[in-house]
């Protein structure tokens, strides 16, 4: 029997919030909006126009839609400042042990993000020959919590969604995941990702007899 285990991107296999906040807060800032780390929680798993909306409406702030275009990409530009330093050092602890796990196992790998900046960023951490396919923020037309980038990642894979197993980091994930039927393991709090089949704090908590178990099951 063959599983498929969908990743998604930052906060499972890379750091990626801490650069999203920095990017995000320099234009906030710019725009006289007050944004810290409890704001940038907010965003994790939010599309790049969504967070926009967001940061604007807590600075009670509306801008013409020429003025909105331009600062996403300002942010985006800031964004990939970072990003075009990232190296296989970036991956987080033991995500590359259980990728490797995974497919010798001979089972379905695919990445679920919201990023439009996925692809570029698993080619830098040089992940990217792990993956059966790849599903970004340029291949969905609904953001999670809608369930459209895991069942897009379970039919590329060529795997029914009950048999597919999806490791988020968001809230809005784990309720993408949960909507499509497939087993949801939260990666981070328990007190934030409870909603979550199984929560762990990261992979070194995930052991190859627990992806067994999974598989066999
Ligand atoms: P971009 P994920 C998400 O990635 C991030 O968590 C979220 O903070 C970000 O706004 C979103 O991608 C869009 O990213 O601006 O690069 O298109 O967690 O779904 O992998
Ligand atoms: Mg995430």
């Amino acid at each position: 029997n063959k599983k498929g285990f969908i990743f998604d991107l930052d906060g499972v296999i890379v750091d990626t919030a801490k650069y999203h906040y920095l990017a995000w807060k320099q234009l906030a800032n710019s725009l006289g909006i007050d944004f810290t780390e409890k704001e940038n929680e907010q965003l994790k798993g939010v599309s790049r126009v969504r967070s926009l909306e967001k940061i604007l409406s807590w600075g009670n702030k509306t801008l013409p839609q020429d003025e909105f275009t331009r600062l996403m990409a300002t942010k985006n530009d800031e964004y990939l400042s970072y990003i075009n330093k990232m190296d296989e050092s970036e991956l987080l602890p033991e995500v590359k042990d259980r990728l490797t796990f995974i497919k010798n196992k001979k089972q379905g790998i695919a990445l679920g993000s919201a990023s439009k900046n996925a692809r570029y960023i698993i080619e830098k951490v040089d992940v990217k020959d792990m993956f059966d396919a790849v599903v970004d923020g340029t291949d969905v037309s609904k953001a999670k919590p809608d369930p459209e980038v895991f069942l897009i990642a379970a039919k590329l894979l060529n795997i029914e969604p009950e048999n597919c197993i999806v490791f988020e980091d968001s809230v809005a994930g784990v309720q993408a995941a949960n909507t499509a039927k497939m087993i949801s393991i939260g990666i981070g709090s328990e007190e934030v990702l409870g909603e979550a089949d199984y929560v762990f704090k990261d992979f070194t908590e995930i052991s190859e007899e627990f992806i067994n178990t999974l598989i066999n099951n």
